[in-house]
């Protein structure tokens, strides 16, 4: 896979290296090209931004600059070779983000994404770009954030653990693909015993049906208490 990032804070994006995907880099399983948006700029000032239209409070993302650095992107590098890029812009206004748009996102060929700041990137960005391929907003979830990049930081580790070879152990995948929608069950390890806390005997009776029932009663109780939205029909009963 490959994964492009349009931002003013390039620097941002350092610490993929030292993250999980450090490791995919290296392999080459994934290719990430960062780019600073105000190279695209040729003011003096490098400016990216100007006052919103109609009016109102903050600055709005300039659409030249977007154009040029999306362009470059699109028509340089792997070109043709690849199949068309999905371009990502994270955004409070777009559709939440979730497990099931990081598996979707995990089968592309290449993600471009465009981190915007301040009140946001001018629309005629996305329109012009969605009427030459696919363009997604995308929202990390409902509480507002200054810009993109923490929204992509996280995008980019939920899909890149989910491509084969990126995540260090395929079993624990195994597991979250057989997964009901539930929230997971509580983990413990040894010290059987911790400051007078039990790791739960099923645990270790070695009866492997009973632990599995045992957990998946955990995970329903867990979800019925802090999650009752995601508990499916079937398991919806009151008190
Ligand atoms: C991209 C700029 C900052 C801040 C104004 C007025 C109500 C806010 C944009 N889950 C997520 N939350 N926030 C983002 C996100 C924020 C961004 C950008 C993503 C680019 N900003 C900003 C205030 C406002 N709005 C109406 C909401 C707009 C995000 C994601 N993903």
């Amino acid at each position: 896979m490959r994964i492009d990032i349009v931002t003013i804070f390039p620097e941002f994006f350092d610490v993929l290296d030292i993250s999980l995907l450090g490791k995919a880099r290296a392999n080459g399983l994934i290719e990430l090209g960062v780019h600073n948006l105000r190279d695209f700029t040729h003011d003096r000032h490098n400016t990216v931004d100007d006052t919103p239209a109609g009016g109102g409070a903050g600055m709005v993302m300039k659409p030249e600059p977007w154009g040029e650095a999306l362009d470059s992107i699109l028509d340089s590098g792997t070109s043709g070779s690849d199949a068309d890029p999905i371009i990502i812009f994270p955004s409070p206004a777009g559709v939440r983000f979730d497990q099931k748009m990081a598996r979707e996102l995990a089968d592309e060929q290449h993600i471009v994404f465009g981190c915007g700041r301040y009140e946001g990137i001018d629309q005629r960005v996305f329109d012009e770009y969605a009427e030459r391929g696919r363009v997604r907003l995308v929202s990390l979830g409902d509480y507002v954030l200054n810009g993109g990049e923490v929204a992509v930081m996280a995008m980019i580790e939920a899909v890149g653990r989910l491509i084969p070879g990126v995540v260090g152990n395929p079993e624990s995948l195994v597991e979250e693909s057989h997964e009901d929608g539930l929230l997971e069950y509580p983990s413990y390890t040894k010290p059987a015993v911790w400051r007078e806390r039990e790791v739960p005997p099923v645990l270790r009776s070695g009866d492997h049906g009973a632990i599995a029932r045992w957990r998946h009663e955990q995970q329903v109780e867990r979800t019925r208490r802090v999650r009752p939205d995601l508990l499916p029909p079937e398991l919806q009963h009151d008190a």
